[in-house]
C-alpha cells in the first residue's frame, strides 16, 4: 500500500509522460545539461490534478470556532459512538502521513522544557531533511482512495448504487482527485516552513561565498514543494537567490533523496513487509465500521480495503477540496487504527521492521556527515552519484544551513539508518500499544522536517560542540544509541555522535547486501525484523 501511497516510482515516471524512463531519453539531469542548475529535468511522476474546491458553498461546519487560517475544514467532528474510547474529537492528527503538518509537541514530553537553544551555545550549522507537502493520492487504482472512487462510480454506472442515511451524499459524489501533486495546502505547508526556517537560521548564509544549494528530487510535488518553501525563506525573487539542484527520479539514478530508485530489493515484493502487516491489521479494525456502514449502501460490498479507502478520502478530500463527507462517518477510536495502520506500512516497508530500512537512509546519512565535518565526499559509496558527489558545484561542504527535500519514507529511513530507537518499537498487526513512540502522524505527517543543529557551547556544563536533533520542531533526547550520554536538554557532544555514525551506521545497515543481496543465499530474513536490516 505505501508503495503506492507514497511513491511507486516506476510506475509513475511511465505514466506520466508517456515516455518510458531510459537512460537515454534524458540527458539533462543536473550535472549533464549545460546549465548547471536545470530544473526542469523531466521525472516529475504522475501529474494530475483535483477539481475545484467551492468549500463556501460544500462546507455545513456551525461552530463557534473559526477555521484554522489554512483554510480547510478541520473542525468535523468524528462520530460520536458508545464503544468509543477517545479522548479528544481531533481527527486529524491520527491521520498517518496523511496529516496536514503540525509540530510532534506531545512526542518527546522529556524534552519540551528545552526548546530554547542554552545561554553560552550559538548555532554553527544546520541540517534540514524535509518532506513535501499535502498532495493528491497515487492514480493507482488498485488500492485506497482512488479503488473506492471506482467502486462508487461503477455501482452508479451500473445503476445498481443506493445509498441513504449518513451516506446518503454518494448518491451525488464523485471521485475527484488527481494524483500526486501538491495541493494548495500543502504550498501553504512548505511557504510556512520556509518563513519558519528563515527566521530561525537565515543568518547561518551571511558571507557564504556562492549562492547556496539545496536539493531535491524531481517529482513534481517534491519540486513545488522545494521551491514554495524557498519562496517562504527567500522572498518572490528566490531563484536568483539560491541553486535549487533537481535529481531525477529515474529507475537505475542514484539518488539518496530517493533511494529505491538504486537499492534494488526495495522495490521487491517480499520486502513490502508493512503492506502485509497493513492488510492483515485492516480485517481487523475496519470490520465494524464496516458493518455499521453496509446498512446505508446497496451496490457496493464494504470490505476491509473499502473503508480503509473512505478513511483515506477524508484525509486526501480534506486536504484537495477543502471538506469531506467521509470524515464525519468514522469514530475518533477507529482513526486511531486507520493511524495505526500507515504506522504499520512505514515501519514495515522502510523503517525498523524492514530489512533494507537502514540501507535506503545511509545515502544520505554519508553525504551528511560530510557536510558535517566539511570533508570532502568520499564514501562509503551507498547510492550517491559520485560524478555529482565529488564535485562541489553540487555537494559543496562549506554551507552553514543545508535544505534537501524527499519523502516521507526517506525521512523514515533516515531515522533509522542512524540507530534512531526512540522510534523503533516493534509493532505487531493486532493491536497498537496506545503509548507507543512512533507515530507516523508525529514523525512523518505532510510537511514533516527532520533537523539536526549543530552548536558551539562555552559554559561550566556545556563546552565545545554539541549536537540536537528535532523532528517537527520536538527535541529528541539523543542516547547511547548515537553514541551520547543521554542529558534531560537531549543534546549530545557532537564528535561522540559523529564518530559512532561513522562506525556503524554504514556498517549497520549492510547496504550492499541487502539492497543487491538475494534472500535464501545472502541472507534469510522471514518477515519483519527489528533492527532495520538482515
Ligand atoms: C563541476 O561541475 C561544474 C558545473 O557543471 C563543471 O563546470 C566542473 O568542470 C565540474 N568540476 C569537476 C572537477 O568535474
Ligand atoms: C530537460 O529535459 C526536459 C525533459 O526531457 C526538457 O523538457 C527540458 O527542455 C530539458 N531542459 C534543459 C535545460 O535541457
Ligand atoms: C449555528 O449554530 C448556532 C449556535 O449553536 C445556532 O444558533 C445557529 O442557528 C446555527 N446556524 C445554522 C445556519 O445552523
Ligand atoms: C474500549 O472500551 C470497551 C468498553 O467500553 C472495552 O471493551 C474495549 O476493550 C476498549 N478498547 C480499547 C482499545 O481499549
Ligand atoms: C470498475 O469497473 C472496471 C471496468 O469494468 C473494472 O476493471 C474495475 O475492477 C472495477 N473497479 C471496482 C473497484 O469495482
Ligand atoms: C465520475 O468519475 C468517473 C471515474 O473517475 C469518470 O469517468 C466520470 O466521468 C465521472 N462522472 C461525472 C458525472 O463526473
Ligand atoms: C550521476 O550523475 C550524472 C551527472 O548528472 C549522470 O549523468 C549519471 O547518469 C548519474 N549516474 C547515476 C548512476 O545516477
Ligand atoms: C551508483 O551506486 C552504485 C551502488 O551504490 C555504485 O556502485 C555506483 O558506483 C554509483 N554510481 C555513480 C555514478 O556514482
Ligand atoms: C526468505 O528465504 C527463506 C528461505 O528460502 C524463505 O523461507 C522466506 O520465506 C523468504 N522470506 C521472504 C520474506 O520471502
Ligand atoms: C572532523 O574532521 C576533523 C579532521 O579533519 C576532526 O578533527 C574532527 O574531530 C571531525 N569531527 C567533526 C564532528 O567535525
Amino acid at each position: 500500500m505505501t508503495r503506492l501511497v507514497a511513491l511507486f516510482p516506476l510506475l509513475c515516471a511511465a505514466l506520466v509522460s508517456g515516455e518510458t524512463a531510459t537512460a537515454s531519453n534524458y540527458n539533462n539531469v543536473t550535472g549533464t545539461s549545460n546549465k548547471a542548475f536545470p530544473t526542469d529535468v523531466g521525472f516529475e511522476g504522475n501529474v494530475a490534478y483535483s477539481k475545484s474546491p467551492f468549500l463556501a458553498q460544500n462546507d455545513k461546519v456551525n461552530s463557534s470556532q473559526f477555521m484554522s487560517c489554512y483554510g480547510v475544514e478541520t473542525r468535523v467532528e468524528p462520530l460520536h459512538h458508545q464503544s468509543d474510547n477517545a479522548t479528544s474529537d481531533d481527527i486529524f492528527r491520527n491521520l498517518g502521513t496523511t496529516s496536514v503538518y503540525h509540530s510532534a509537541d506531545d512526542l518527546f514530553p522529556e524534552t519540551k522544557g528545552y526548546g530554547p537553544i542554552p545561554n553560552q551555545c550559538s548555532v554553527k550549522q544546520v541540517h534540514i531533511l524535509h518532506r513535501h507537502g499535502a498532495r493528491n493520492p497515487t492514480s493507482s487504482a488498485t488500492e485506497g482512495a482512488p479503488l473506492f472512487g471506482a467502486a462508487v462510480w461503477n455501482a452508479t454506472k451500473a445503476k445498481k448504487l443506493q445509498a441513504s442515511g449518513p451516506l446518503d451524499f454518494l448518491n451525488r459524489w464523485n471521485y475527484s482527485l488527481g494524483a500526486e501533486v501538491l495541493v494548495h495546502q500543502g504550498a501553504q505547508e512548505l511557504f510556512d516552513s520556509g518563513v519558519h526556517h528563515y527566521y530561525q537560521y537565515a543568518k547561518l548564509l551571511d558571507g557564504l561565498k556562492h549562492k547556496p544549494v539545496f536539493r531535491t528530487t524531481s517529482q513534481s510535488r517534491m519540486l513545488d514543494s522545494a521551491r514554495y518553501w524557498s519562496l517562504g525563506f527567500f522572498g518572490w525573487d528566490a531563484p536568483s537567490k539560491f541553486h535549487l539542484e533537481v535529481l531525477t527520479e529515474e529507475s537505475g539514478q542514484n539518488n539518496t533523496l530517493a533511494p529505491y530508485e538504486y537499492c534494488t530489493n526495495a522495490n521487491e515484493d517480499a520486502f513490502y513487509l508493512g503492506d502485509e502487516l497493513s492488510t492483515e491489521w485492516q480485517k481487523v479494525y475496519t470490520k465494524s465500521a464496516a458493518k455499521r456502514l453496509q446498512k446505508y449502501v446497496q451496490g457496493i460490498k464494504l470490505d476491509s480495503t473499502f473503508i480503509y479507502g473512505m478513511m483515506s478520502l477524508c484525509a486526501y478530500e480534506t486536504v484537495a477540496l477543502g471538506y469531506s463527507h467521509f470524515c464525519p462517518l468514522f469514530t475518533k477510536e477507529e482513526y486511531e487504527h486507520y493511524e495505526y495502520d500507515i504506522d504499520l506500512q512505514f515501519m514495515g516497508d522502510y523503517g525498523f521492521m524492514n530489512p533494507t530500512g537502514r540501507a535506503q537512509g545511509i545515502g544520505w546519512v554519508v553525504e551528511m556527515l560530510d557536510r558535517m565535518n566539511m570533508t570532502k565526499f568520499d564514501g562509503p559509496i551507498s547510492g550517491q552519484n559520485t560524478t555529482l558527489d565529488h564535485n562541489s558545484t553540487y555537494l559543496p561542504v562549506d554551507q552553514k544551513l543545508y535544505a534537501d527535500f524527499t519523502h516521507d519514507d526517506v525521512i523514515t529511513s533516515v531515522l533509522t539508518a542512524l540507530n534512531f530507537k526512540q522510534f523503533s518499537e516493534f509493532l505487531p498487526a493486532t493491536k497498537p500499544n496506545p503509548n507507543r513512540r512512533y507515530r507516523s502522524s508525529r514523525v512523518t505527517p505532510f510537511a514533516a522536517r527532520f533537523v539536526l543543529e549543530v552548536l558551539d557551547c562555552d559554559s561550566d556544563q556545556l563546552k565545545g560542540n554539541y549536537l540536537r536533533a528535532k523532528i517537527n520542531e520536538a527535541v529528541i533526547p539523543l542516547d547511547k544509541d548515537q553514541g551520547c550520554e543521554a542529558r534531560p536538554d537531549g543534546l549530545c557532544k557532537l564528535e561522540s555522535f559523529y564518530q559512532y555514525q561513522l562506525k556503524h551506521a554504514y556498517k549497520d545497515s549492510k547496504y550492499n547486501k541487502v539492497c543487491f543481496g538475494k534472500n535464501g543465499t545472502d541472507f534469510t530474513f522471514y518477515g519483519p525484523v527489528r533492527n532495520g536490516t538482515v
